[in-house]
């Protein structure tokens, strides 16, 4: 993963200090940083992010955006204030206009505010996909747009490594499987990087996997959980056989076995009942704690 460094400046502007205040307090340690070659320090997102987690009175003063004008500010303003719904419609036309960086710095900036990665990815990357998604099925959105939108949140939620924590204690290993035929894996960046951010170490194996072999990675991995998603189903009898496999596998290495996604409401589920449903990724979290 390549994080991209931020100057003393850049930092003091972020958290909304004077440049002195910031270095002086990555000298005495209350901020991390890193010390170049040429003595400079040098910032991460998720120096920042662990700062204003445990300095949460900067919030307030957060300014995520790196510009001046009008607009800026009152975006900034809605990203300290949380503003869910607001956001939401500024994310969604930022996302079918190609505009990666309104999109990267409303998510990363929530999650600096403090909401946490399942409240953002629910609350409002969720519905920011379904407004897409029914623009399109309408037919009030072009296809390519949709496409565009989809591409400029997957390289998003993948921004958001940048400000996560490296959680020190691991908690095990998961994998993440979608189902044949089903290209919908958003669900499963998503699934992934809230595993991560708790401290699981993730093989996500990705949608459409064909299942030959799978039980080598069983088997050879030892993994703890198992999050099958699935959004659309094509072909109900092959969705049926894959789930019956991994659910097989699964119990054989005494994984805790979670589903999530629409696609389960048109396949028949394994009737052992061993698995536990998940319908939001809140959800998801609370099977974490
Ligand atoms: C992005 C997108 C695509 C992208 C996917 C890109 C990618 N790399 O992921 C592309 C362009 C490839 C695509 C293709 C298609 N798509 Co599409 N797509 C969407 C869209 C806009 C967003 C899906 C998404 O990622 N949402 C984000 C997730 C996180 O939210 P969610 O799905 O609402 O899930 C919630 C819960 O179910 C839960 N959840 C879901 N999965 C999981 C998994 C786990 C583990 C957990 C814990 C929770 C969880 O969390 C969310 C709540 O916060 C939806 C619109 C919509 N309403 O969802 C259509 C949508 C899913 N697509 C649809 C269709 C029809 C198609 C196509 C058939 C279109 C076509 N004719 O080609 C193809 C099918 C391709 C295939 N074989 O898979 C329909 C499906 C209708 C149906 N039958 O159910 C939708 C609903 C659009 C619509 N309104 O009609 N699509």
């Amino acid at each position: 993963m390549f994080e991209q460094y931020i100057s003393s400046k850049e930092a003091s502007n972020i958290i909304g200090v004077n440049v002195s205040t910031i270095k002086r307090w990555a000298d005495k340690g209350q901020i991390n940083c890193e010390i170049t070659a040429g003595g400079h320090r040098k910032f991460l997102m998720r120096h920042i992010a662990t700062f204003l987690n445990e300095n949460t009175k900067y919030r307030s003063r957060l300014n995520i955006l790196p510009h001046d004008s009008l607009e800026q500010k009152e975006l900034n303003q809605l990203i300290i204030k949380k503003q869910i719904p607001e956001l939401t419609d500024i994310f969604f036309s930022a996302s079918i206009d190609g505009d990666s960086e309104t999109c990267h710095y409303i998510m990363n900036g929530l999650y600096l505010s403090g909401l946490q990665l399942h409240e953002i990815y629910d609350n409002l990357i969720s519905p920011a996909l379904t407004t897409i998604g029914e623009a399109w099925r309408k037919g009030d959105l072009a296809v390519y747009r949709e496409h565009v939108a989809s591409k400029v949140v997957q390289r998003c939620i993948h921004g958001m490594y940048d400000v996560l924590k490296r959680p020190k204690k691991k908690l095990g290993l998961a994998i993440c499987i979608g189902l044949k035929d089903d290209q919908h894996e958003i669900p499963l960046f998503i699934t992934e990087q809230i595993l991560f951010d708790k401290g699981f170490d993730v093989i996500n194996v990705g949608t459409n996997t064909p299942l030959q072999k799978i039980e080598t990675l069983f088997n050879d991995s030892k993994p703890n959980r198992l999050y099958i998603s699935s959004t659309i189903v094509n072909d109900p009898k092959s969705a049926e056989g894959d789930l019956v496999k991994l659910h097989a596998l699964a119990n054989e290495c005494n994984m805790l076995i979670f589903l999530g996604g629409r696609g389960f409401e048109h396949v028949r589920l394994p009737l052992d009942g061993t698995y536990k449903m998940l319908s939001s990724f809140s959800q998801l979290a609370e099977t974490l704690q």
